[in-house]
């Protein structure tokens, strides 16, 4: 046993068994060694990890500690993610705008910068981009329209990940793992039905899979993840939510009453901004938020 330690990314996590990329030097399949089942700290792909005990020839090495993390997600399970491309389409499927604002204050929460992508631009009324683009400009959130088939857009979409941690999210069928394809051909990600139908076979850990994706310097990576339908397992505290639309930040604290929560309140500086500073689909799904965390 060599006492070579390195310290990489972890990469990937499968029953157990973490891959280590330590830029520049190689992959390393590491065991956890009961460590963190004591300290009941579960690595995930985004860690930082020091490993031990490294052995070049097989490739492999043990995992004795993390770093402290920036954030964690609990959907997909990452940590230290730094961006994250929210993805949707406005035909087959036509997503709910209520489920991206909801991985959007989702995000924000986390402090991970959202970047909205509207795939399959190639049989999208222009129209309706331009409308999506109206909706989310004053939250501040660029829109990027791709396409995974004819490649539209997809050089905006590989400029922004350089050095990111990044991460592709959205509901399923909206193109995410064909766009990861489509921008690292070295990358090779199942799609359609195909890969919804590997996704219910297996027993899904929510898991995901860093690929490098900076330019080949090993600083950049993007990972793929399943889709959702729902975001029943996200639940952020209704007083909270308000924080998470930018957007309303220029008028909190100016309304009549202290604890003001803009739903019914008379004197709402948030609801006079609506239809100017604030769009009405956006104020319609944090009403719709703040009314489903609180139970009604
Ligand atoms: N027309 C068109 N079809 C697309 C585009 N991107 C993806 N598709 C199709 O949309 C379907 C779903 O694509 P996937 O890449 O599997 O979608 P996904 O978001 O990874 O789905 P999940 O893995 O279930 O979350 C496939 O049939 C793709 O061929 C696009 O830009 N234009
Ligand atoms: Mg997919
Ligand atoms: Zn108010």
């Amino acid at each position: 046993m060599s006492d070579v330690r390195l310290t990489g990314r972890i990469v990937k996590a499968v029953a157990g068994i973490y891959t280590v990329d330590v830029p520049g030097i190689g992959r390393f399949a590491c065991p956890g060694r009961g460590l963190f089942r004591k300290s009941r700290i579960t690595p995930v792909p985004g860690d930082i990890a020091d490993i031990n005990s490294v052995d070049y020839e097989k490739s492999t090495g043990y995992l004795y500690s993390i770093h402290p993390r920036v954030n964690e997600l609990i959907r997909p399970k990452a940590a230290n993610v730094t961006l994250a491309l929210l993805v949707f389409s406005l035909v087959s499927p036509e997503v709910s705008l209520l489920v991206v604002d909801t991985m959007l204050a989702y995000l924000e929460s986390l402090e991970i910068k959202p970047v909205l992508c509207v795939n399959k631009l190639d049989i999208t009324e222009p129209a309706r981009v331009e409308a999506i683009k109206r909706l989310y400009a004053p939250a501040g959130y660029a829109v990027l329209p791709v396409s995974a088939v004819t490649k539209e857009g997809l050089e905006a979409v590989r400029t922004l990940l350089n050095d990111n941690i990044a991460i592709l999210a959205g509901p399923s069928g909206v193109g995410k793992s064909s766009l990861i394809n489509a921008l690292f051909p070295h990358i090779c990600q199942e799609t359609g039905e195909l890969s919804r139908r590997i996704e219910r076979g297996k027993n899904t850990t929510r898991s995901c899979e860093l690929f490098p994706a900076g330019g080949g310097q090993g600083s950049g990576y993007i990972a793929d993840t399943p889709g959702f339908t729902s975001l029943e397992e996200i639940n952020l505290p209704a007083e909270q939510l308000m924080y998470y639309f930018p957007e309303f930040s220029p008028f909190l604290g100016k309304c009549f009453y202290g604890d003001c929560m803009h739903i019914t309140e008379h004197d709402c500086a948030v609801k006079a901004a609506v239809g100017a500073a604030v769009t009405e689909g956006r104020y319609e799904s944090y009403k719709a938020l703040v009314g489903k965390n609180r139970g009604y």
